[in-house]
């Protein structure tokens, strides 16, 4: 043993990528990198990612740990070497400097716990000698890596697997597919969930079934937005369906969820469905007046390209765009997370489509922050979807498709609005 029982090189990173600095998956690999290069037993590994910028994480290592807290908009990590024992932490130095492309850096190296100042006192460990003889030392580490969709004030984190399958810098967005404990793999649009394994029945079904079943034999639909393909494989389960037009503006979407999400993009071959890559709000310039029965706007939050998507010109194109009898269907956003958004959208729908025509249904998203989501309607001279008296058809087709979430009293129950949603919505 030297002089000390631990070496701590103390590390500012200047000047590094900030896309890399941003990024928890790549930096929970360097880290943990860093270490087993210089020969480091992994034990644990803790990140988080900060929206919209900053990592921290740990890696806690036989020989004591790793650490690094990042600031993207300032190009900047400052990380923490501790070790103890022969290991050579220079080693981990050099593999994040190529790493996190530092152009600057300065390091400060430590000798903590001095010998000089420390007593020895070994103490009695005999009654732990059972139990630690039971312990068996896993031969793999943990990894604990948080995905958070978050604004300033709330939160909804998934912890996944470090697993990244799909991630492509797109010309509108950041589109990836990720691997999490709990929902399995999970398409994220930038920093936001768009859907997950494990629960994308909850929107696929709501966005899609209750207002088929209000229309009754919906025969022409149109997509705007929905790239990972769960709206239409839900829709095209309709035998009344004769032709489904869906224009998603992102290719990249499509690809990733095709390759790594089958089951939710399992209709993209349906001889039914035109399948168009380009812009939805452009293609809704140009419809014809009159043509649906059914649009639906599967489109992500307004931020990026489904900014106007939530347009009063973008809805009053597909109010023309609809039939007589025709509905609306939109991503609603949430009265607990987006109030604001939640409330604009309904308005617009109110201003445009009539104020006891735009209701709003509820449904139940765990994968969201906050949980409660919603779609907002735009309802074309046809009666509240409320009051369609079909309880039996309804659950006969669900029966018969395996639905999980809608039967025929959710798609009541989904139109019952607490006090403070009726509050939000008025104008
Ligand atoms: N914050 C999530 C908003 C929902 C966006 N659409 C999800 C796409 C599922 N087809």
């Amino acid at each position: 043993m030297g002089t000390a029982l631990g070496n701590h090189i103390l590390v500012e990173f200047m000047n590094c990528d900030p896309h890399i600095m941003n990024d928890v998956v790549a930096i929970e690999r360097d880290m943990v990198g860093a270490a087993q290069k210089a020969g480091a037993t992994v034990i644990n590994s803790t990140f988080h990612h900060f929206s919209p910028y900053g990592v921290s994480g740990v890696v806690v290592i036989q020989e004591s740990h790793l650490a690094i807290h990042t600031w993207p908009e300032y190009g900047y990590a400052a990380v923490d070497l501790f070790t103890c024992g022969e290991m050579n932490a220079w080693i981990s130095f050099d593999h994040l400097k190529e790493c996190f492309g530092a152009k600057s850096y300065s390091a400060i190296e430590l000798k903590r716990g001095s010998l000089n100042l420390l007593q020895r006192n070994d103490f009695d460990i005999s009654t732990m000698r059972s139990r630690a003889a039971e312990w068996r030392n896993p031969d793999f580490y943990t990894r604990n890596v948080w995905f958070t969709d978050k604004d300033e004030d709330q939160a909804l984190s998934l912890r996944f697997t470090g697993e990244v399958f799909f991630d492509v810098q797109s010309p509108f967005q950041r589109v990836r597919i990720l691997e999490s404990n709990k929902y399995g793999k999970l398409l994220a649009l930038d920093d936001m969930v768009m859907t997950t394994e494990k629960d994308e029945f909850h929107y696929h079904e709501m966005i899609s079934h209750p207002a088929l079943f209000t229309i009754g034999a919906a025969k022409n639909i149109l997509v705007i937005g929905g790239g990972d393909g769960g709206t239409v494989r839900e829709v095209l389960r309709h035998p009344s369906v004769e032709k489904v037009t869906m224009v998603e503006i992102d290719g990249a979407v499509i690809d990733a969820c095709k390759e790594h999400l089958p089951a939710i993009a399992a209709s993209f071959d349906h001889p039914k469905l035109e399948l168009i890559v380009d812009d939805g709000i452009e293609f809704l310039k140009n419809a014809s007046a009159g043509s649906y029965d059914l649009i639906i706007v599967d489109g992500s939050d307004p931020v990026g390209p489904a900014e106007g998507l939530f347009s009063v010109s973008f809805y009053t194109n597909c109010y023309n765009a609809l039939k007589e009898n025709g509905i609306l269907v939109a991503q609603g956003e949430s009265p607990k997370f987006n109030e604001k958004a939640f409330a604009e959208l309904n308005h617009t729908l109110q201003d445009i489509f009539g104020k006891d025509n735009a209701p709003v249904s509820l449904f139940f998203v765990p994968t969201y922050p906050t949980g409660m989501w919603s779609f907002q309607y735009g309802l074309k001279n046809i009666a509240h979807p409320k009051s369609i008296d079909k309880a039996e058809s309804i659950d006969a087709f669900v029966a018969q498709e395996g639905l999980r979430y809608y039967n025929s009293d959710i798609h009541i129950g989904s139109f019952a609005t607490p006090n403070f949603v009726k509050q939000l919505l008025k104008k």
